[in-house]
């Protein structure tokens, strides 16, 4: 019997829903900062960032790997760290190290093969890390090498508003820190409500940042955020951060760059509160998991480049339902799997499985429910919308993925503070 396989922590569980109900008042609009932290504590800037140049921009391939994809595989977790405090984000430097955000506004820097811990980042002063708040995202810059040592961050302010952060290395010592004091704001939002404020970054093959954001909170968006394009809530956006421009550039194939039918930072909305989204390695192609409201949780895969300015459907749909009755599916992108609430609560995203050590995943989109704790895989060339399988019961309250270098994955325990890479069972 897996250590995994312990009884469910129904207090955790139970915090959560409150959670995905919790909220508080006020409007909510994108504010781009300003380029220092001096002048974004006062900062009202409203001018838009200039189209930037586009940077070298593979196109990622449509189709499906031609490896057959097997049957799933029996799975297991190994544990490879532990006790820390509610981590909520997994990412991986170019280098190999594990960098775990902890909520309250810790990043701590996991070497994969000892297991030893140290601490990356602490902006704890700076973060309202509980609940759906906090330090919620972090994605390391592709360039990261020698000493161009840069990543990124999504975290909720003292005021529970959204900022996006650069931080760089400025001490080339191992294990990585990265330095608080070299801050540079590139984005604000505020957040009407605590809940849904998105938090996934991540970096695709285009070399562009992704941004996911919530629908601002409350309950069936009631500020119709998702089918606005023209706010940055309930959307992804899409930014080029090594553009000359500050903060930073739109790029040029972004769906409403010139401004005129959304913002240009939008690059997909219809969202509820993607929590977690990943690029398939492989293929290229965009796997995003997004809350569900009431009845449905649900995964999407877009294309990139075909599917950019797709509308996921919030809240005219949940899943592939009608949340507003009677609703117009046109124009829709619907999910590629979605699973009802007698399987879970609170769907976690992951990744593709590209790896090399567990034999029959390899083409599966691997991802979670947080309250449940199942571990779902879908076909990543699935068609129409389908009900995943599930592949292993793990025991634990899984608030994140990562991909290693060589394509393993790993998730996070937020009751227990434990971080697992997924195995083959002998
Ligand atoms: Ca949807």
């Amino acid at each position: 019997m897996s250590p995994m396989m312990q009884p469910r922590r129904t207090i955790t569980a139970a915090a959560m829903v409150a959670l995905l109900t919790a909220c508080t008042g006020s409007s909510g609009s994108p504010t781009p900062a300003g380029s220092s932290p001096t002048d974004v504590a006062t900062s009202t800037a409203t001018a838009r960032p200039a189209t930037s140049s586009p940077t070298p921009q593979p196109t990622p391939t449509s189709e499906p790997t031609p490896e057959p994809i097997g049957e799933p595989p029996a799975l297991t977790l190994t544990s490879v760290a532990a006790g820390l405090n509610a981590p909520i984000n997994l990412a991986i430097t170019a280098d190999g190290w594990l960098l775990v955000n902890e909520r309250a506004g810790r990043v701590i820097a996991v070497n994969l093969d000892t297991g030893e811990m140290s601490v990356a980042l602490d902006i704890t002063d700076r973060v309202l890390g509980g609940g759906e708040q906090g330090l919620l995202g972090l994605a390391v810059h592709p360039g990261w090498a020698g000493e161009d040592l840069r990543a990124f961050v999504h975290y909720s302010d003292r005021n529970g508003d959204t900022v996006l952060s650069e931080f760089h290395v400025t001490d080339f010592a191992l294990p990585p820190r990265l330095d608080p004091g070299t801050e540079r704001v590139l984005l604000r939002v505020d957040q009407p409500y605590a809940n849904h404020n998105g938090g996934q970054l991540a970096f695709g093959p285009d070399g562009y940042l992704y941004v996911g954001l919530g629908d601002g909170g409350d309950a069936g968006d009631p500020h119709g955020n998702g089918q606005n394009p023209a706010t940055l809530l309930g959307s992804i956006l899409r930014i080029d951060v090594d553009a000359a421009e500050e903060p930073y550039g739109i790029p040029e194939g972004n769906p409403f760059a010139n401004g005129e039918r959304g913002a240009p930072e939008v690059f997909l909305y219809g969202l509820r509160n993607p929590w977690r989204f990943s690029f398939d390695r492989e293929t290229g192609l965009l796997w995003i998991a997004d809350v569900g409201q009431n009845a449905y949780e649900e995964v999407n895969r877009v294309d990139p480049v075909a599917d950019a300015g797709a509308n996921l459907g919030w809240n005219r749909m949940e899943a592939s339902r009608c949340y507003l009755a009677g609703c117009s599916q046109e124009g829709l992108v619907l999910p590629v799997g979605e699973y009802a609430h007698d399987a879970g609560c609170s769907v976690t995203g992951g990744h593709v499985y590209r790896g090399g050590t567990i034999d029959g995943l390899r083409g599966w989109y691997v991802f979670s429910d947080y309250c449940s704790g199942l571990l779902f895989g879908l076909r990543s060339d699935a068609t129409g919308v389908n009900t995943p399988s599930v592949l292993l019961e793990t025991g634990v309250s899984v608030s994140a993925f990562g991909e290693g270098l060589d394509g393993e994955l790993y998730l996070a325990d937020l009751g227990s503070g434990g971080i697992y890479r997924i195995d083959a069972a002998d």
